[in-house]
């Protein structure tokens, strides 16, 4: 197995565990990745997850290039709709996704990163989306997902000259949400505590309705905010969140 999933208290932690190769995404260890989300998916005691690669150097190099040479095409095709297929059940996981990019974000590896929730780096990380330089294209989301995070000028020089991202360029252009200078793992959890303690289910509407604000009109986004902001109200979580307020206390939630 190269993909590792343990448990820290109420977060999950996915480690990439393929040093040698630098992470790098066999179709095996996609698969391994989307099985280990459906398994988060699963736990009824878990917060946010957690991803990141081991090793200091390498979050993860992308695709295993090894592996890509001399496949049919139809076989090529069924392969980006699997690393697309396996991140976007991030999309749909009901809990928060945090990146810990520890090192090289290369390919597929920026790919997973951006499919996440937040992503914060270690300053010595370096994002790329380098396929042009191969004779491709990114194919696990990553010319949908980078327009929306830094906008398509950006995005479009990013991945048209294939060229490093080093991390604080990746903060400065909201690649990534903040720069690590110490422990990542620390940061991580750390960060990660600054939701966990909200109800899980408005933390999933809200959630759902910002996803909406990149691939809807203003309108109907809008109008999926007033459907999720009234469903938030008529949970219990929302009477105690006010009713704490009130009270000058803590509030006390119960996911329900
Ligand atoms: N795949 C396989 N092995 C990799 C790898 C990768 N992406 N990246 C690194 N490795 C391996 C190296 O081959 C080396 O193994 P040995 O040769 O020692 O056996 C080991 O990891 C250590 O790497 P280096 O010796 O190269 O380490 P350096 O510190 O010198 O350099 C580096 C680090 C990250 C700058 C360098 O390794 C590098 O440039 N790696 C490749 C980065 C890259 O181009 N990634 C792929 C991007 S493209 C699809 C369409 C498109 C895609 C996928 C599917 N379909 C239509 C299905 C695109 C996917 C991509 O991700």
């Amino acid at each position: 197995m190269h993909v590792e999933l343990t448990k820290q208290g109420d977060i999950a932690l996915l480690t990439l565990n393929r040093p040698e190769a630098l992470n790098a995404l066999s179709f095996d260890i996609l698969q391994q990745i989307g099985s280990a989300i459906d398994e988060v998916a699963s736990y009824n005691d878990v917060r946010a997850l957690i991803i990141t690669g081991a090793g200091d150097k390498a979050f993860c190099a992308g695709a295993d290039i090894k592996e890509l040479r001399n496949r049919r095409l139809i076989d090529q095709k069924r392969g980006a709709e699997l690393g697309q297929a396996m991140f976007a059940k991030l999309d749909r996981l009901p809990v928060a996704s945090i990146a810990l990019v520890n090192g090289y974000a290369f390919g597929g590896g920026a790919e997973l990163a951006m499919a996440c929730t937040f992503r914060l780096a270690s300053s010595h990380a370096v994002f790329g989306l380098p396929e042009v330089k191969l004779g491709l294209i990114p194919g696990y989301g990553g010319t949908q997902r980078l327009p929306r995070l830094v906008g398509e000028s950006r995005a479009m020089e990013i991945i048209m000259t294939g060229r490093n991202v080093k991390a604080d360029e990746a903060e400065r252009i909201g690649l990534v949400n903040r720069v690590v200078e110490g422990d990542l793992m620390e940061a991580g959890l750390e960060f990660a505590g600054k939701f966990t303690r909200y109800s899980l289910p408005v933390l999933e509407f809200a959630r759902r309705a910002v996803q909406r604000a990149g691939d809807t009109s203003l309108q109907e986004g809008l109008q999926v905010e007033a459907d999720l902001s009234t469903l938030a109200y008529r949970l219990n979580d929302a009477e105690e969140g006010m009713a704490a307020f009130e009270e000058k206390r803590r509030a006390e939630f119960k996911d329900g």
